[in-house]
């Protein structure tokens, strides 16, 4: 699944620091001025799971392979954007494409880093970011609409439509985002989700990025942001992008040693990753054969013959079956002649619904 999560913010509030460190290559410049990343800039970042390293480890085969998140450093969103200020338009159309959004705002303070306006107040910061979203997403549905007026007459099916665009118009009219709106489990506002992929419709993930001091103990900056978190019921973490992008050469051990000194046990980054994957509502599963073991993103509720579709469309089209384990009995029974001898190793045909951790062996005919 090739799964996409955006940066967002005001510039210079640190998204080309935390991607960096992400990407863990200096890729895209930092640099104190707004509107320095122009061209979206992508990462491919594993996803750590230590299931996968004991499987790993059991198998004993050359190669480990994680699943990965790409996350895109969209700069250029500023009061205005939607209506085409400061390239916003085009940074718009980047951020429809993904997934899930990390919304970094600034809890740092530093004179030397200029901030778009006199103070730092992180829900102002918000605010305004999310107002060009709410902005862009209107705009869709009056485009959508005015298409609807004139279709609606040849097809009175369209009718239930045309009146869910209507109340999704006056809804972000007052300022909401989709992802407030109330009727999003009817199947008119489904299918205009479906194809005008709201931006304020994605989940969000809240970053504050604090300096070190405010990794261990939260100021009223990071104190702000939480409440939002909570008031748009999204997600929030807290990570230092300085002190992320000072480590991103360290060794584990370094990196850990630098943390626990820092005061803090997990690295933001870390739970950038673990949470935008958590936010997704994803499960993995792993396949493995003499040369690695992989382990593949899928989402929640998908077949044995979808997931082997992850693996190639020809897998999808020619499976028989598949031979599961959970990883909790393989790691017991350590080998699969051992699975074998236990009667541990289950035959699944079709209908099977692919569960998180399985280890998976599919069975297809090309
Ligand atoms: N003091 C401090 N400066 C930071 C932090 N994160 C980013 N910066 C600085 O802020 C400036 C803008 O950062 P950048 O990542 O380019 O911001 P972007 O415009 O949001 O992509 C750079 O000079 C960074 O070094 C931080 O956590 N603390
Ligand atoms: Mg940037």
């Amino acid at each position: 699944m090739g799964l996409k999560i955006g940066i967002i913010g005001l510039p210079n509030v640190g998204k080309s620091t935390v991607f960096n460190a992400l990407s863990g290559a200096q890729n895209a410049e930092v640099a104190n001025y707004p509107f320095c990343t122009i061209q979206p800039n992508r990462a491919i970042v594993p996803l750590h799971d230590p299931r996968l390293e004991k499987l790993h480890a059991l198998v004993g085969v050359p190669k480990i392979i994680y699943a990965t998140i790409e996350f895109v450093d969209i700069a250029g969103l500023v009061k205005g954007a939607s209506q085409g200020e400061g390239l916003g338009n085009q940074f718009l159309g980047n951020i429809r494409d993904v997934d899930a959004l990390v919304h970094v705002v600034r809890c740092f303070e530093d004179p030397n880093v200029v901030h778009v306006s006199a103070d730092i107040k992180p829900d102002e910061d918000i605010d305004t970011i999310n107002l060009e979203l709410v902005i862009a997403d209107l705009e869709q549905v009056e485009r959508k609409i005015e298409r609807l007026t004139s279709e609606v007459k040849g097809d009175k099916k369209l009718l239930p439509v045309m009146a869910m665009a209507q109340n999704l118009k006056t809804h972000l009219e007052a300022g909401n985002s989709a992802s407030s709106f109330t009727e999003r489990s009817s199947a008119s506002y489904k299918s205009l989700a479906h194809e005008l992929r709201f931006l304020t419709a994605k989940p969000v993930i809240y970053a504050a990025n604090v300096d070190e001091d405010g990794l261990a103990e939260d100021g009223p900056l990071t104190k702000n942001v939480i409440e939002i978190a909570k008031k748009h019921n999204a997600d929030f973490l807290k990570v230092c992008a300085k002190l992320e992008s000072e480590m991103v050469d360290m060794s584990k051990e370094e990196r850990e040693e630098f943390l626990a000194l820092a005061g803090v046990e997990e690295s933001g980054l870390n739970q950038v990753v673990s949470k935008g994957f958590a936010i997704l509502d994803l499960i993995s599963f792993f396949t493995k054969n003499e040369n690695e073991v992989r382990a593949w993103n899928i989402a929640q509720g998908t077949t044995a013959p979808q997931a082997a579709g992850e693996i190639h469309t020809d897998f999808e089209r020619g499976f028989i079956r598949a031979e599961v384990v959970s990883f909790e009995t393989f790691a017991e029974h350590g080998n699969d002649s051992a699975l074998k001898t236990a009667g541990q190793m289950r035959s699944e045909g079709k209908e099977y619904v692919v569960q998180d951790g399985d280890v998976i062996l599919f069975r297809f005919n090309v």
